[in-house]
C-alpha cells in the first residue's frame, strides 16, 4: 500500500506551483470521489479526498469509515521546529535518506528563554544552543530543508504568514500545527518519525477522522474574541472531545471573523484533542494572503472556490433543520457569536472555562489565589496584528489616565514581521507605556522556557495568559503556578486591575488624578495593517545549491546531540510477568511524561532526555507522590527514570499503566522514545490522545486500551503482568492480559487495540524507523 518512491528527486517548488497542482489534483480527485459518492461534501472531506494517495480507490464511501478506517495522505508540507524537529532529523538520517520530497521548513523557536527581554534573551540563546541551531541549519541546507533563525518567529505564525494556503494539507511536529486552518488549511500535528517518512516521499497514515461542525452566527462584540469562540468551544467537548475528529467551522459567522482571529480558534482545537479544526476560504484568508505578499496565491484560490468551501447544501439543510447535520457532521455545536461573553479558563486544565462573570464565584468555592503575579501576552495563538491592536486599545485607555499594570506585563510577538510592524505602527509603545516587558520572538514562558529566579520555591502564584495550554508545571516548572488562560485584551484588563476577580464588564479602576473609570471594550481593529506589514531581512536561510558540500555538524562528546541507534526487534515472545513502573493517575500529558522547560535541552539527546521520564506524572498508588514509585528490586521509593534504567540494567521489560486521554497535549515523541529506549514493553491505558497513541506505535511501544475500563482499579503496585498471544496480534483482535497479584492470585483481564497489519509490523520490527531504513536499503540495493 505505501509509497515506495524514496528520495525521489522532487524540487522543492515555489508555493504558487504547488498550489497550482494542488488545486488540479483536488479537482480532480473530489469529482472522481463525487461519481462514486453522490452527496453534498463538507470541507475537510474535500481537502483530504483530494490528498488521498493514489492507491485509494474511489468505489463508494465504505473505505472512508470515520474512526475507523485508515487512509494514506500526501501531504504538501512539513513544518519542524527546534526541539522536535532534531529527533525528526535524527531519524531521517538513521533511515538513510538524502533529501526531503516534500518542501519541509524548520523554526527556532522553543529554545529560547525568557530571562531579560528580546535582544539579550536571544543573544543568549544562540550562545547557549549554539551547538543545536547549528546542526539544524547544517542538516536543512543539506537535505533541502529552509531553515528559519532563531528570533524569526514561532513556527505556526511564520508558517501562517508563509506557507499556509486554503485547500492544503500540511503536517507539523508540533500539537499547534493546525493553527493554519485559519487559512483554510488541513494542518495536523504529527510525531517526528511520521514527519521524516513523509520528508521522505512515503505517504502519510491517518485513521480517517469523524466530523464535528460548529455553526457560527451573529458576529462578535463588546469584550468577546476569536479566543472565546475556542474557550467556549473547549467547555463543551473537554480535552478529549474531540479525539480523532476535524472541527469544521461554517456558517455566517465564520466570514465575521479575521483570518487571524480564525487561526487562534483553530490553533487551540489540539486542546480537545481534534486532529486538526478548519474554516471554508472567505475573503478574510484572501484579504491575509495580499496583505502578507501572496497575491498569486490569493488569485488562484479565488478561481476555486467551490473546491475550497463546503458544498453550499450543507447549511442549507441545516438551517432548515438542524437533525440534518447527522448528514454530514457527527455532532453539531451552534454558536452565537453576538451573545458570546469573555472566557477564562484554569487552572492547570484548558477545558475549565467560565464567563467572566462567573469567574469570581470560583475563585470564592476554590480558593483561587486572586492577586496576579504576572500577566503574559503573545505566543503562537495570540499574537497577530489584530491581537495585538486590541491589546494596545487597551493599554491606550490606561495610559491615557495615567496608569500602569499593577503587576509584571510581558510580551511575546508571534514573529519578526509581527514585531517590527507593530513597533512601527505605535502598538508596542503603547504596551510598553503601561509597563511590558518585551521578550523574544519565540515560545518562552509558553514551554517553561521562563527563569523566575523572584519566586520562592513551592509559593503559590496566579499567572494570566493568553496562550492556550495551562497544565500543571508548563510555564515555570512550578506545579504551584496557578495558570488561567484567556484573550489578550483580556489578560491586559485583568493586569491593570491586578486580580483575577476583575472583571472590565463590571469593575472601575483609578485613574493618576484619583478619578474611577471603566475601560472600554477594544475597538474594533485592522485585521492587517493599513501600511503594509514591515518588510523583515536575514531571518531565513535557503537549502544548499550543492549540498553535498555540506556536512552535518554533530560533535561526537555532544550532550545536547546523540546519533540514535536502532531499536532492537521484537524478539517473538509473549511479556511475561514484566513489572509495573508507573500506574499513573488522572491527568497524564506529554508534559508530565517528558516535561519542557531546563529538558528542551536534551531534545537531541536520547539518553539524556531519559532522565526526565514521567517525572510529573502522579503515582495512582501513593497518594500524593509525583515522579517517583517503588522499585521492585530493592522496595524503596525511588524516581521513575531511575528504576527503568536499574530495570534496563537487568535486561528487565516493564509497563505503564494509564488513566483516560493519556498523552495529551504536545506531539513530542520523546514522551515514546524514553519509555522505549528506557525499555518499556507496553503502555496499557483507560484511552490515549491521538498523537501519543501513534508516537508509542511507531516507536515499538506496544499501545493498549482497556476492555473494560473498571479493570485499571485491578492493578496494585506490586503485581506483575503477562500480555500473551502477541503472535497472533490481529487488528481489532483483543488481546489476553494476566495480572499475577502478588497474594498469589491470577487474574485475566482483556485488552483492546487500534493497530491495523502494518502498524503491527512496526511492533515487530521494533518500530517504524526499522522499516524505514530496511526499505531504503533495499532501493539502494
Ligand atoms: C507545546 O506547545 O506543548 C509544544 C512545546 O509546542 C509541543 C512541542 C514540543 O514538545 O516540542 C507541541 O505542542 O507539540
Ligand atoms: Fe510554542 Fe507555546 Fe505555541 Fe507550543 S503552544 S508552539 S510552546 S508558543
Amino acid at each position: 500500500m505505501r509509497n515506495n518512491n524514496l528520495n525521489s528527486k522532487i524540487e522543492v517548488e515555489t508555493t504558487p506551483n504547488l498550489v497550482t497542482k494542488v488545486y488540479e489534483k483536488l479537482q480532480n480527485k473530489i469529482s472522481a470521489f463525487r461519481r462514486a459518492v453522490n452527496r453534498p461534501l463538507t470541507i475537510c472531506e474535500k481537502i483530504l479526498i483530494g490528498h488521498l494517495d493514489e492507491s485509494a480507490v474511489f468505489s463508494s464511501s465504505d473505505a472512508l469509515v470515520a474512526g475507523n478506517s485508515y487512509v494514506l495522505l500526501n501531504p504538501d508540507r512539513v513544518a519542524l521546529q527546534d526541539v522536535t524537529g532534531q529527533m525528526t532529523i535524527l531519524q531521517f538520517m538513521l533511515a538513510g535518506l538524502k533529501r526531503t520530497a516534500v518542501p519541509t521548513t524548520v523554526h527556532c523557536d522553543h529554545l529560547i528563554q525568557a530571562r531579560i527581554g528580546s535582544d539579550p534573551d536571544t543573544k543568549a540563546a544562540l550562545y547557549e544552543n549554539n551547538e543545536v541551531f547549528q546542526f539544524l541549519e547544517s542538516a536543512s541546507r543539506k537535505y533541502g530543508m529552509g531553515f528559519w533563525k532563531p528570533g524569526a518567529g514561532i513556527i505556526h505564525q511564520v508558517v501562517l504568514e508563509n506557507y499556509a494556503f486554503p485547500g492544503g494539507l500540511m503536517i507539523g511536529t508540533d500539537s499547534h500545527t493546525p493553527n493554519a486552518g485559519g487559512l483554510g488549511m488541513l494542518a495536523i500535528g504529527v510525531g517526528g518519525l511520521d514527519a521524516a517518512e513523509v520528508m521522505a516521499g512515503m505517504s502519510w497514515e491517518l485513521l480517517y477522522p469523524k466530523r464535528i461542525g460548529v455553526y457560527l452566527k451573529g458576529e462578535l462584540n463588546s469584550w468577546a474574541s476569536p479566543k472565546d469562540v475556542i474557550l467556549f468551544v473547549a467547555s463543551k467537548l473537554t480535552v478529549s472531545g474531540a479525539t480523532n475528529a476535524i472541527i469544521e467551522y461554517f456558517g455566517p459567522g465564520a466570514a465575521a471573523i479575521s483570518c487571524t482571529g480564525k487561526a487562534t480558534i483553530t490553533n487551540m482545537g489540539a486542546e480537545i484533542g481534534a486532529t486538526c479544526s478548519v474554516f471554508p476560504y472567505d475573503k478574510r484568508m484572501e484579504t491575509y494572503l495580499r496583505a502578507t505578499g501572496r497575491r498569486a496565491i490569493a488569485d488562484l484560490a479565488n478561481k476555486r472556490v467551490k473546491l475550497l468551501t463546503q458544498d453550499p447544501q450543507i447549511e442549507k439543510e441545516i438551517c432548515e433543520n438542524r437533525e440534518n447535520s447527522i448528514n454530514y457532521f457527527d455532532q453539531l455545536i451552534e454558536i452565537d457569536l453576538s451573545n458570546l461573553e469573555p472566557y477564562i479558563v484554569g487552572p492547570h486544565t484548558p477545558d475549565l472555562a467560565r464567563p467572566i462573570s462567573k469567574m469570581i464565584d470560583d475563585i470564592k468555592k476554590n480558593n483561587y489565589l486572586d492577586t496576579i503575579s504576572v500577566a503574559l501576552i503573545g505566543s503562537c495563538t495570540n499574537s497577530s496584528y489584530e491581537d495585538m491592536s486590541r491589546a494596545a486599545d487597551v493599554a491606550e485607555q490606561a495610559r491615557e489616565k495615567g496608569i500602569k499594570t499593577k503587576v509584571s506585563l510581558q510580551v511575546t510577538p508571534g514573529s519578526e514581521m509581527i514585531r517590527a510592524t507593530i513597533e512601527r505602527d505605535g502598538q508596542m509603545q503603547l504596551l510598553i507605556d503601561i509597563g511590558a516587558n518585551v521578550l523574544a520572538n519565540a515560545c518562552g514562558p509558553c514551554i517553561g522556557q521562563w527563569s523566575r529566579p523572584e519566586l520562592k520555591k513551592g509559593e503559590p502564584n496566579t499567572i494570566v495568559t493568553s496562550y492556550n495550554r495551562n497544565f500543571p508545571g508548563r510555564n515555570d516548572g512550578r506545579r504551584e503556578t496557578m495558570n488561567f488562560i484567556g484573550s489578550p485584551e483580556l489578560v491586559i484588563a485583568l493586569a491593570l486591575g491586578g486580580r483575577l476577580s476583575f472583571s472590565p464588564l463590571t469593575d472601575e479602576l483609578t485613574a493618576n488624578d484619583g478619578t474611577r473609570f471603566k475601560l472600554k471594550p477594544p475597538k474594533i481593529a485592522p485585521e492587517t495593517p493599513e501600511r503594509g506589514f514591515k518588510d523583515v531581512t536575514d531571518i531565513y536561510i535557503a537549502p544548499a545549491t550543492d549540498p553535498n558540500s555540506v556536512e552535518v555538524i554533530i560533535n561526537k562528546d555532544s550532550d545536547r546531540l546523540q546519533e540514535l541507534q536502532h531499536f532492537p526487534k521484537w524478539d517473538g515472545k509473549d511479556f511475561e510477568k514484566l513489572p509495573i513502573l508507573a500506574k499513573v493517575r488522572g491527568k497524564c500529558t506529554t508534559d508530565h511524561i517528558s516535561p519542557a522547560g531546563p529538558w528542551l535541552m536534551y531534545r537531541g539527546h536520547l539518553d539524556k532526555i531519559s532522565d526526565n521520564l514521567l517525572l510529573g506524572a502522579v503515582n495512582a498508588d501513593r497518594d500524593g507522590e509525583v515522579g517517583r514509585g517503588k522499585n521492585t528490586l530493592n522496595s524503596k521509593i525511588e524516581s521513575f527514570p531511575h528504576i527503568a534504567r536499574e530495570y534496563k540494567k537487568r535486561g528487565l521489560k516493564w509497563i505503564i499503566v494509564g488513566d483516560n486521554n493519556y498523552g495529551e497535549g504536545s506531539s513530542r515523541e520523546h514522551a515514546a522514545m524514553t519509555p522505549r529506549y528506557l525499555g518499556c514493553a507496553a503502555v496499557i491505558a483507560k484511552s490515549f490522545a491521538r498523537i501519543h497513541e501513534t508516537n508509542l506505535k511507531k516507536q515499538g511501544v506496544l499501545a493498549l486500551t482497556f476492555a473494560d475500563p473498571l479493570d485499571y482499579s485491578k492493578i496494585m503496585e506490586d503485581d506483575r503482568i503477562s500480555i500473551i498471544g502477541l503472535n497472533n496480534l490481529k487488528p481489532r483482535k483483543s488481546v489476553n492480559c494476566i495480572l499475577h497479584h502478588v497474594d498469589g492470585r491470577d487474574e485475566e483481564i482483556s485488552l483492546r487495540h487500534s493497530y491495523n497489519e502494518s502498524q503491527l509490523e512496526w511492533f515487530r520490527a521494533g518500530s517504524a524507523l526499522n522499516i524505514l531504513h530496511s526499505m531504503e536499503e533495499a532501493s539502494l540495493e
